[in-house]
């Protein structure tokens, strides 16, 4: 049997309030001593599950419709160029979908539907009860930390299929994958499948940064597929818009680019509107200049117009587009530093004084925000970043890439960026955007999402326990109990990758006597130190410390006379 086979979707509730939320329980096997292991329960990120051609079930529509302040309508009519390449009309979903082809809503006249001004307003969502009972803390918590902007629970109500759930420092730490086509590579069924990869093993938000053709329609089957919540660079579609000129980018592309995708349900948009036409100039002395795709993108805009950014001087029309959907903000760093010699230079620091601005500006809204950051940063520079955007953004949420700590490891930035995360998180960082084995290199394949999404596990959780967050560290007593007590299936089982322990486990102990056996094959039988301990125990528990002196002489007798080898040869187990 595979230890994965042991993980079944479960529910959580709230029965008062008619919430049920996915989770994933663990079943655990008996102790040895035949005292039983209730299942252990973990966040889920894959929610129920969805067959790609038909969609998960919009089970938020009864909440959002209930409210009565949105209304359904047909739609912008977005044949925005005469070439016809942008074109998109409703029912663009293509030929082989066969789930329901959602109507688009928004905010009735005057209305504001984020969850930042029913929180403001004193209101408790059922999308507030969902993250409470997810993140099992008080819901005034979830209220009270949306409400001061210092957490948002991004979910358009164009995306009814998505799941709340939380960012924000004083809830679990979260973490971002990014998937999506380039013009070469991958169809709409890979990409679909590339969504449900990443949340299976935990991505808590995806972004979908396709380029290219098709990228409506694949956007279209990732929402309807997707239980996390959806974010986007709607720079990268403009610019296909402009057939990839930069100066031809005007505000009406834009704007009209940000409703389309608000319509379809993206739950959060990078925004790279801190880019602004003075601090360009202030990156060319860098090492590597702009390595923002957005940042750089608005920054030859600016130098070609010599004007400000439309980014910034159309973000309060911005604010109230949002508004409308329940998009939040992730302002983008579009001048964050690309290599250890530019970090926290004048240019980065520039920018986050202006996406502090605009935070501020965007909550004038009721518009939910967070903010992004770096980068590369050198492990003794990570702490200010955090600390900084945290001073100056009052507490909004920060998102970051990594950061990187060391540049001279193409191939392992999975690692050099989850050291930085691990750091940033630690101090307050609310989401890590992670980084796979193919960062700086190529476009990266399922096992590279997968190894991202793992490794970037590890941070967030490692700086969850660093934090002390309540309840965080009882995956790792149940898993330590597990293998203290030779329970390997049960260790596997709780691990964040089970199949990549137990078949490592396997490739020398494959015999499933071995599953149960007091050791492995790392240091042998003889010499494995938690059966030596458990050895200790058996013997001298409930002794008196002379009995025990006692006890070990004559075991240090027993070890001498036998020759005193600490490594004997291994038995041979029987093979199955
Ligand atoms: C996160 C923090 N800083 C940047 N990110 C992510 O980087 C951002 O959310 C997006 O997914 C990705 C690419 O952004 P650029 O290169 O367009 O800035
Ligand atoms: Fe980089």
């Amino acid at each position: 049997m595979s230890s994965m086979n042991s993980h079944l979707l479960a529910y959580a509730r709230d029965p008062e309030h008619g919430i049920s939320v996915p989770v994933t329980e663990i079943a655990l096997e008996d102790s040895p001593n035949g005292v039983k292991n209730p299942p252990f329960t973990a966040y889920r990120t894959a929610g129920p599950g969805s067959d790609p051609v038909v969609g998960l079930e919009p089970f938020r529509s009864g909440w959002i419709e209930s409210r009565g302040d949105t209304e359904a309508y047909g739609g912008r009519e977005r044949n925005l160029l005469d070439d016809g390449k942008s074109a998109v009309r409703r029912g663009a979903a293509s030929a082989e979908w066969k789930g329901a082809q959602p109507v688009p809503r928004r905010a009735l006249d005057g209305k504001t539907v984020t969850q930042m001004h029913y929180a403001r307003q004193g209101i408790i969502t059922p999308e507030m009860r969902f993250v409470a009972v997810r993140e099992n803390c008080d819901v005034e918590l979830v209220r009270s930390e949306v409400a001061a902007g210092r957490a948002i629970i991004p979910n358009n109500i164009n995306h009814p299929e998505s799941e709340p759930m939380i960012i924000g420092k004083a809830f679990l730490v979260k973490i971002n994958a990014n998937i999506g086509n380039s013009a070469v590579t991958s169809s709409i069924a890979e990409e679909v499948d590339k969504l449900q990869w990443a949340a299976q093993w935990g991505a808590d938000t995806v972004m979908d940064l396709s380029t290219g053709d098709d990228i409506h329609t694949t956007r279209e089957w990732i929402i309807r597929n997707s239980p996390v919540p959806i974010g986007t660079v709607p720079i990268y579609q403009a610019l296909e818009k402009v057939n990839g000129e930069a100066n031809d980018l005007t505000w009406e592309i834009y704007r009209d680019t940000v409703i389309e995708q608000c319509e379809q349900g993206v739950d959060y948009m990078t925004v790279h509107a801190g880019v602004l036409l003075r601090y360009v100039p202030l990156t060319a002395n860098r090492v590597t200049g702009i390595v923002s795709r957005g940042g750089s993108i608005m920054a030859g805009w600016c130098l070609a117009h010599h004007k400000e950014s439309f980014l910034y001087t159309h973000f309060d029309e911005l604010c109230e587009i949002f508004a409308k959907y329940d998009v939040a903000f992730s302002l983008g760093d579009g001048l964050r530093p690309g290599s250890i010699a530019d970090a926290n230079d004048a240019a980065q620091f520039a920018e986050l004084d202006t996406l502090a601005e605009l935070t501020k500006r965007a909550w004038k809204y009721d518009v939910q925000v967070m903010v992004e950051g770096p980068g590369h940063i050198p492990f003794h520079l990570v702490r200010e970043n955090v600390e900084r955007q945290q001073e100056l953004c009052d507490g909004a949420p920060f998102y970051t890439l990594g950061p990187l700590v060391t540049d001279i490891a193409p191939g392992y930035d999975h690692i050099t960026s989850a050291i930085g995360a691990t750091e940033i998180a630690r101090y307050g960082t609310a989401m890590l955007c992670y980084v796979t084995p193919k960062e700086h290199l190529g476009l990266p394949n399922k096992d590279d999402v997968k190894t991202g999404v793992i490794t970037y596990k590890i941070a967030a959780h490692a700086a969850d326990l660093a934090k002390g967050h309540p309840g965080a560290q009882e995956r790792d007593d149940a898993l330590s109990k597990a293998r203290f007590e030779f329970r390997w299936r049960d260790q596997f089982a709780l691990s964040l990758d089970p199949a990549t322990a137990e078949s490592f486990h396997d490739e020398t102990l494959p015999a499933e006597p071995a599953k149960t056996a007091h050791f492995c094959s790392m240091c042998g039988p003889k010499f494995c130190s938690m059966r030596l301990s458990q050895d200790i125990r058996d013997q001298f528990g409930g002794m008196s410390e002379q009995e025990a002196i006692a006890g070990m002489e004559a075991k240090s007798t027993e070890f001498r006379e036998s020759g005193g080898k600490v490594y004997l040869p291994e038995p041979v187990l029987p093979r199955s």
